[in-house]
């Protein structure tokens, strides 16, 4: 049996109830066997890839907080520090119901890989299966409150660094952040995603959203396209979603499509981004609100949003969003790419449907990687206790986004799959941290 597959067959029998965590091993080791092929005897020998695919430590606490009606709630947290070789953990904190272990694993194990590709900080994930929605705030500060008061003894600036992810954005940073200040008397950036008046970047709320489209552009340019006059379909309408469409209309592109949990809107004349921020940043509501105020929109309920005819289809909402029906669909559309805004959104099999019948597919370790990037330098200038204008953030971002391409790119063509960004991103991402932890010893 090959080295991939020997690894993979004792990590598929100790993590069977892990699905998504498995897919996404499964996915980077498969495309790592170029590498792996060409280096197989050093990597056995020193248990390269056993110890790559085991998190350095997995914490899960109990999160106890009061509900507005004085009833005691308990939820579980999670902290998965999954690799440091390059850097300090770093990665986001997912509050949704449907968190488990096997959701922390799968993004804190394609967070290695991503922080590789940006030349920083690398990789570890947390949340908890709170859910945010329906809240009041009162009830959002307690429970964060709560969650940092356990997470607070595992992280640090030079430990690991937390951020956001899916429910968790300004405002449940700004109370771990306090909380975190309160326990320890450290004022130091120890979270990303902080607002302005306290350590924040400019440009880190817009980063992730931005970077996908810098990337798409870059992409569709390497290829001899335009991405003015293209149409583009996304999912998603929280941060990730928002500033991809906002960037999209920028660069003169027209996206028509976003969804949440419980619907999707078709907006021929191009999503309208001013009411799509009022509707979901600040009266945090349903697309059905935005739909009410927007003649032009439909809206339809349950999923659809890959069934509209476009050019350029850019998940941005969870995993498993797109399968290989919507792959299906998305084809016969005539889309010529898709770049991934989320982590994980299309199935392996939709992956290698759109792959096969020659759409341009960037992976999200590489497509939104802005975000975890743009954090990186929220660190850097926490560091020097300075704070850089929304240009010079924009500017560096645009800078690391294209480098990942070049990257990516030539990674592939290097190992003989030209054009195949999947294998490119896994291997561009490996190269690095494989380097590190063969010269760090076995530790
Ligand atoms: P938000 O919480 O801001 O928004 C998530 C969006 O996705 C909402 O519209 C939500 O709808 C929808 N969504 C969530 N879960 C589901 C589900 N099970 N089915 C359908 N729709 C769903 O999160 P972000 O925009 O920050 O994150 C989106 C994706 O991008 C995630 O995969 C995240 O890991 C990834 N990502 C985020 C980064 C960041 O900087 N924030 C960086 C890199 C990747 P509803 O409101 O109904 O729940
Ligand atoms: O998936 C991700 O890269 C994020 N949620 C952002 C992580 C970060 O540290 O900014």
């Amino acid at each position: 049996m090959s080295y991939v597959d020997e690894v993979y067959a004792n990590l598929a029998a100790k993590n069977a109830g892990e699905p998504e965590f498995l897919q996404a091993v499964r996915e980077v080791l498969d495309s790592l066997r170029p590498i792996i092929d060409a280096n197989e005897e050093l990597y056995r020998s020193q248990g390269l890839l056993e110890r790559l695919v085991e998190p350095d430590r997995q914490i899960k606490f109990r999160v106890p907080w009061v509900d507005d009606n004085g009833n005691v709630q308990v939820n579980i947290g999670y902290r998965i520090e999954f690799n440091n070789a390059i850097g300090p953990y770093k990665g986001g904190l997912r509050f949704h119901p449907s968190v488990y272990a096997g959701i922390i694993k799968f993004l804190g194990f394609e967070q290695i890989f991503k922080n590789s590709l940006t030349g920083l900080p690398i990789g570890g994930k947390g949340g908890s299966d709170f859910d945010p929605k329906g809240k009041s705030d009162r009830e959002v500060m307690a429970f964060c409150q709560s969650f940092m008061s356990e997470l607070y003894k595992y992280i640090g600036a030079d430990i690991d660094v937390p951020a956001g992810d899916i429910g968790v954005g300004g405002r449940e940073i700004g109370y771990m952040f306090g909380m975190y200040k309160k326990l320890t008397g450290r004022y130091e950036g120890v979270l990303t995603g902080k607002g302005l008046s306290y350590g924040g970047s400019l440009a880190r709320t817009e980063a992730t959203g931005y970077g996908v489209l810098y990337i798409t552009e870059e992409l569709l340019k390497d290829h001899g396209m335009d991405i003015a006059g293209k149409t583009i379909a996304v999912s998603g309408a929280g941060n990730v979603a928002i500033y991809a469409i906002e960037k999209a209309q920028q660069l003169g592109a027209k996206p028509v499509t976003c969804s949440d949990s419980t619907g999707w809107i078709y907006d021929p004349e191009g999503i309208d981004v001013a009411l799509l921020k009022e509707v979901k940043e600040v009266k945090r509501a349903r697309l059905t609100e935005y739909a009410a105020a927007r003649p032009s929109a439909q809206y339809h309920e349950g999923k659809g949003v890959w069934t509209v005819k476009c050019d350029i289809a850019l998940p941005c909402a969870t995993q498993n969003e797109l399968d290989l029906d919507d792959a299906k669909a998305l084809v016969a559309g005539g889309v010529k790419a898709v770049c991934e805004g989320a982590n994980m959104p299309t199935t392996l099999e939709a992956t290698k449907y759109l792959q096969d019948n020659g759409v341009l597919f960037i992976p999200g370790k590489a497509s939104n990687a802005g975000g975890v990037a743009t954090s990186a330098l929220e660190m850097s200038q926490n560091s020097e206790r300075l704070s850089w204008s929304f240009e010079e953030v924009d500017q560096k971002l645009q800078n690391i986004m294209k480098n990942i391409y070049k990257e990516i790119s030539s990674a592939a063509k290097r190992y003989g799959h030209e054009g195949d960004y999947v294998v490119g991103a896994n291997i561009a991402g490996f190269e690095k941290v494989a380097d590190a932890m063969l010269a760090q010893g076995i530790c």
